[in-house]
């Protein structure tokens, strides 16, 4: 039987490189942490890598703020060494992905110093949104929008113009309109697939395409001045041509409510995937989980795209942490108003959510850390970089919780991460506990089980996925509570949110459990089993 292209039913590992391992010893993470860290990589099983941005950047939003991305910043590597990691990666069966921000770049790309550099009215500041303010002296911003980090979105210029950034100061939006943003992104995309990438994620990427007018907000406005605008399926599909050349993939990061709206993106002639957040927003709720699947296969049959199932990323409370929390759905402002976590609890419900990501159809994102079963770390409010932080007026944390460098070794400094110097965020104390050699070490653990579940993952024919990508569910008779659901060829995955212990469905054999069935041999609450049924 053919097997379906590898990006279907992929597992893919996101590397925030700056807090990922440090190789030489400053604090930050870099690209000789990620290369030593290969075969680690190789052991979990997993089968391609996600790198975010590792360009050039002055990091006023951790790298999505990129300068030039034809250079390696400069405290991750140097391109020659990114090429060298993309092959090693391959020659162990390690597929990689960069990551692409085309919304915007940093301030201090070379067209934005141009840009600031030219007139109003220039050609050079055609390539961004610079716009007169309104007002008798142009004091107030151009229009009402809100920025992704709190207050306008504008920022002006002692010459009295102002420039639109979606996001923070240091990251100017790019005027798509303009023929030589579209030339330049496609010759990223060919310098990177050149140097062989096997995919990209698009960052943002339904915000791109902006209403030339750049008209004030009006509720329910359609289309809306910058989110999901019809411009940005012609971009994509010309990106599709570029990326098929190469034989490569995208994902796009598409934050899009309307599931309609969304599959939009997901045509054979646009991008391959795109991330999951309606299954990454859902609380641990068997109803609410079972309708986000539902939903999720619902959207994206129809279009023959995989879906994507993911619990965490480097924007979101880490997984442990928010189902630890009795409100368990997501929500950037639980960070600072949620209720306190109970981290037995939110590692158990982990442990179960994992086997039920990994046994859904399609691919399945791991964050780093994920496997680690790492909480949401408190940082010291004065120790905060992230910009979201800011958003709230500066009492909100921000993101940078979950981007806290990784502990790899109980007994070194700093838990393994680098050498001597400060990690570039504090570690909290419990770190130790949390590092990979002990976990290795311990079948009980958070990384054994991960280890476990990607093996069976690849080697059972329970999870293969037909051809034509049609691997559907079907859904199980089930207790309330209780979700079950069967994959094409015999595998049964079972998950029990009911608050009490349950029978296990009938079955042929036990593959895996997130934790011990009870003494009279039931699922308790909050754990997952897949069994094999021979038919
Ligand atoms: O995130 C984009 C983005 O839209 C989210 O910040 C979104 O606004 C929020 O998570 C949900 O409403 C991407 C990156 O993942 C993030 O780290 C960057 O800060 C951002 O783009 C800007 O490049």
């Amino acid at each position: 039987e053919a097997t379906a292209p590898w990006w279907r039913d992929a597992a893919i590992y996101q590397i925030y490189v700056r807090s990922f391992a440090d190789g030489d010893g400053d604090g930050t993470g870099d690209l000789a942490g990620v290369r030593a860290k290969l075969p680690y990589l190789v052991e979990l099983g997993v089968d391609a890598l996600w790198f975010t941005p590792w360009y050039l950047s002055p990091l006023a939003d951790g790298g999505y703020d990129v300068a030039d991305y034809r250079v390696i910043d400069p405290a991750f590597g140097h391109l020659a060494e990114a090429e060298k990691l993309i092959a090693e990666a391959g020659q162990l069966g390690i597929r990689t992905l960069i990551d692409i921000v085309p919304n915007h770049v940093s301030d201090r790309h070379s067209w934005f110093r141009a840009a600031l550099a030219a007139a109003p009215g220039s050609p050079e500041r055609e390539l961004f949104h610079f716009r007169e303010g309104r007002g008798a002296s142009g004091e107030i911003p151009p229009n009402d929008w809100v920025s992704e980090f709190g207050g306008t979105p504008w920022t002006r210029l002692p010459d009295g113009q102002w420039y639109l950034h979606l996001f923070a100061p240091g990251q100017p939006d790019l005027n798509w309109a303009h023929p030589a943003v579209r030339q330049e992104h496609e010759d990223v995309l060919r310098f990177w697939f050149e140097r062989g990438v096997a995919g990209v994620r698009i960052d943002s990427a339904a915000l791109l395409a902006k209403d030339p007018a750049l008209p004030d907000f009006t509720e329910g406005a359609d289309p809306h001045p910058y989110v999901d605008r019809d411009e940005l399926h012609d971009i994509y599909r010309s990106w599709r041509t570029i990326a098929d050349r190469y034989d490569g993939i995208f994902v796009g990061e598409v934050w899009l409510p309307d599931s309609e709206r969304f599959a939009r993106y997901l045509r054979p002639d646009e991008l391959h995937t795109a991330f999951n957040f309606t299954f990454l927003a859902c609380p641990w709720d068997a109803g609410l989980l079972r309708s986000a699947i539902d939903d999720t296969l619902a959207e994206h049959a129809p279009v023959g795209a995989p879906a994507t199932w993911v619990l965490c990323n480097h924007d979101v409370t880490r997984t442990v942490t928010r189902y630890g929390r009795e409100d368990t759905g997501f929500d950037f402002a639980a960070k600072v108003f949620g209720t306190p976590t109970d981290l037995e609890l939110g590692t158990r419900r982990a442990r179960a959510a994992a086997l039920l990501s990994l046994a859904l159809p399609g691919a399945v994102y791991l964050y780093q850390g994920e496997e680690l079963g790492l909480p949401e770390a408190d940082i010291p409010l004065d120790r905060i970089q992230d910009p979201m932080h800011l958003r709230s007026g500066g009492i909100d944390p921000g993101r940078d919780g979950c981007r806290v460098p990784l502990p790899w070794s109980a007994g070194r400094p700093h838990a393994g991460f680098g050498s001597e110097a400060e990690p570039w965020l504090p570690q909290p104390a419990s770190w130790p506990s949390y590092a990979a050699d002990a976990q290795a070490a311990d079948p009980g653990s958070m990384l054994s089980l991960y280890r476990r579940a990607l093996r069976l993952r690849r080697e059972e024919p329970g999870f293969a996925e037909p051809a034509d990508g049609a691997g559907g569910l079907k859904w199980l008779p089930s207790p309330p509570g209780v979700l079950a659901f069967a994959r094409t060829h015999g595998l049964i995955c079972v998950v029990n949110l009911s608050g009490n212990p349950v029978p296990l469905p009938d079955h042929d054999g036990m593959l895996l459990t997130s934790g011990p069935l009870d003494a009279s041999g039931l699922l308790p609450d909050d754990t997952a089993a897949w069994l094999r049924v021979t038919r």
